[in-house]
């Protein structure tokens, strides 16, 4: 079953197009509109209603995208449209390295981010990056679930933003223009990374060539042979039409980095006791929503890649690839702090 609006979620109720943030005297007009439209909604809803701006990488019918609208849906519905949540989504509010910097500013209120691009500001997000941690999908869940979230969420409240919930990535596998079978078939290949320096050394430590850039710049950047591969989920692979370009998949699933459902602190901070049990126990909510949807779209994705003709590489023996790894937990599980969490990760049943 899939968790769209048409089965079973109803429209959220009309959000104003023009903030206060967005309003220009040449969009005068909208303006009163949007006012009159605040005045009539204001006869049900208390007069301090709030509006968020949400930000998601992802396209609206993505397990992400509907784990947000099902979120944002449950927090109108309790607080009775005083917090009134609209999700941009397909990075319509920009790259995920920009988002970050707008949550922690304040103009961007609510997100959902993928944990890597914290590795350099938040520690022990380090850990959940880690080449080859975690034995599978329940072992990922209750690490995130458990000690390694406490830790990951007190250090990203360090840097203003505030964890609700963990969403669901899936394991990450290399794709590329040419069959890549053992580590050394990347050699001298530009391989596409996610904006963080564990990142970096574990595609040297490969033995490729790593290349940082933005999400939304690799499609073209296979297109043009500005890289020869990319790394991530079958979702992913499949939503943003990368196999088309990336005709190689081969199962490495090096990381099972997982995902966050966040608040900017400068909001949270104004947010009573009530309020805040309103949003932890819809962002909970949300990531069951999530989970079931990403198990689901995992499957599909990978059908809909292979019919299209995708050539898949099943690596059974990993041993060859972790084998490499040594180095990269050297220098991001050293501190004495996240190498205990690894510990305590790996002896969890
Ligand atoms: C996807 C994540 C998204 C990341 C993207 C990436 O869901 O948040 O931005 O990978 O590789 O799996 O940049």
């Amino acid at each position: 079953m899939q968790f769209n609006k048409s089965e079973g979620w109803p429209d959220p109720p009309p959000f104003p197009e023009e903030t206060s943030m967005t309003r220009t005297p040449r969009r005068g007009l909208l303006a009163a509109v949007a006012a009159a439209a605040i005045g009539v909604m204001g006869a049900v809803a208390p007069a301090a209603a709030q509006e968020w701006r949400g930000w998601n990488i992802h396209a609206a019918d993505y397990p992400n995208g509907i784990g947000m609208d099902a979120f944002t849906r449950l927090v109108a519905e309790r607080t009775n449209n005083r917090i009134r949540m609209r999700t941009f989504h397909s990075a319509q509010l920009g790259q995920q390295d920009e988002a970050i910097q707008q949550m922690r500013l304040g103009t961007i209120d609510f997100a959902n981010f993928n944990l890597s691009p914290f590795n350099n500001l938040a520690p022990s997000t380090n850990v959940v990056t880690l080449p080859f941690l975690f034995r599978n999908v329940a072992h990922m869940q209750a690490a995130i679930d458990g000690p390694a979230g406490e830790q990951i969420a007190r250090d990203l409240e360090g840097i203003g933003i505030i964890a609700l919930a963990w969403y669901d990535a899936g394991a990450r596998s290399l794709y590329t223009t040419r069959p890549v079978r053992v580590p050394a078939d990347l050699r001298g290949m530009k391989i596409r990374v996610q904006t963080s320096d564990l990142w970096i050394d574990l595609m040297r430590a490969l033995g490729a060539n790593p290349t940082p850039l933005p999400f939304g710049e690799v499609f073209t950047s296979l297109q043009s042979g500005v890289i020869d591969g990319a790394e991530n989920n079958w979702p992913s692979y499949e939503s943003t039409r990368h196999f088309e370009v990336a005709r190689f998949y081969s199962t490495t699933e090096h990381s099972n980095v997982p995902e966050v459902l966040a608040v900017s602190a400068q909001r949270w901070r104004r947010l009573n006791e009530q309020e805040r049990t309103i949003l932890r126990d819809a962002a909970r909510e949300s990531a069951a929503i999530q989970r079931r949807s990403w198990a689901e779209r995992e499957t599909v994705s990978r059908q809909r890649v292979t019919a299209a003709g995708v050539t898949v590489i099943e690596i059974t023996d990993r041993t060859p690839w972790s084998a490499l790894m040594e180095p990269v937990y050297a220098k991001y599980a050293a501190d004495a702090r996240l190498a205990a969490l690894v510990a305590q990760i790996r002896a969890m049943p």
